[in-house]
């Protein structure tokens, strides 16, 4: 069993029903155990303005599974929930990215691991830093230590209040 990070994004048609339902169905993959989800954060999407805010939340998830084996599966799951690739930045039914894999490092066509943009943003770092606070990166640095790391400035918890209305 290896520790991997997925990074769940949703932005369009219910996004906390697609975040939702997307972390119940990591919790049923084969080979794999769904340890923990961070809690639900909401944020002014980042990229072209003119799409609503976004929710966020990042899963811990051990896996017997190759890091593509997972992608495929990930990306599956995306399709299921209705994602068109139309726009590279644009608005999206469900994003689930593989941000961690152990502590490996793979650079090929389909897969970037750490995540090109982990260590960027703050939408994601958070979340994280939430369910795995001593966490590192392959080359030694420490999540907590990343500039962006704690600014919670555009980040908003999606607490049981704006759940019902999110
Ligand atoms: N912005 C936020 N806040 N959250 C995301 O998950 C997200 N995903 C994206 C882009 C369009 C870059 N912006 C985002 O892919």
């Amino acid at each position: 069993m290896l520790t991997t990070y997925i990074g769940i994004g949703s932005n369009i048609d219910t996004p906390l029903n697609h975040v939702r339902k997307a972390i119940t169905e990591l919790d049923q993959l084969h080979r794999c155990h769904l340890v923990k989800t961070s809690p639900i954060y909401r944020s002014k999407a980042l990229g072209p303005a003119e799409q609503p805010d976004y929710l966020n939340a990042v899963a811990q998830l051990d896996t017997q599974l190759q890091a593509l084996e997972l992608l495929d599966i990930l990306q599956e799951i995306e399709r299921q929930h209705g994602r068109e690739r139309v726009l590279r930045w644009g608005p999206r039914t469900l994003d689930l990215d593989i941000l961690l894999y152990g502590s490996e490092q793979i650079s090929s066509p389909r897969l970037n691991i750490p995540h090109p943009y982990l260590t960027q943003r703050n939408f994601v770092l958070y979340p994280l830093l939430s369910i795995a606070p001593e966490l590192s990166l392959p080359d030694g640095r420490k999540i907590k230590d990343l500039p962006g790391a704690r600014n919670a400035d555009d980040i908003e918890l999606l607490d049981q209040i704006t759940v019902n209305s999110a």
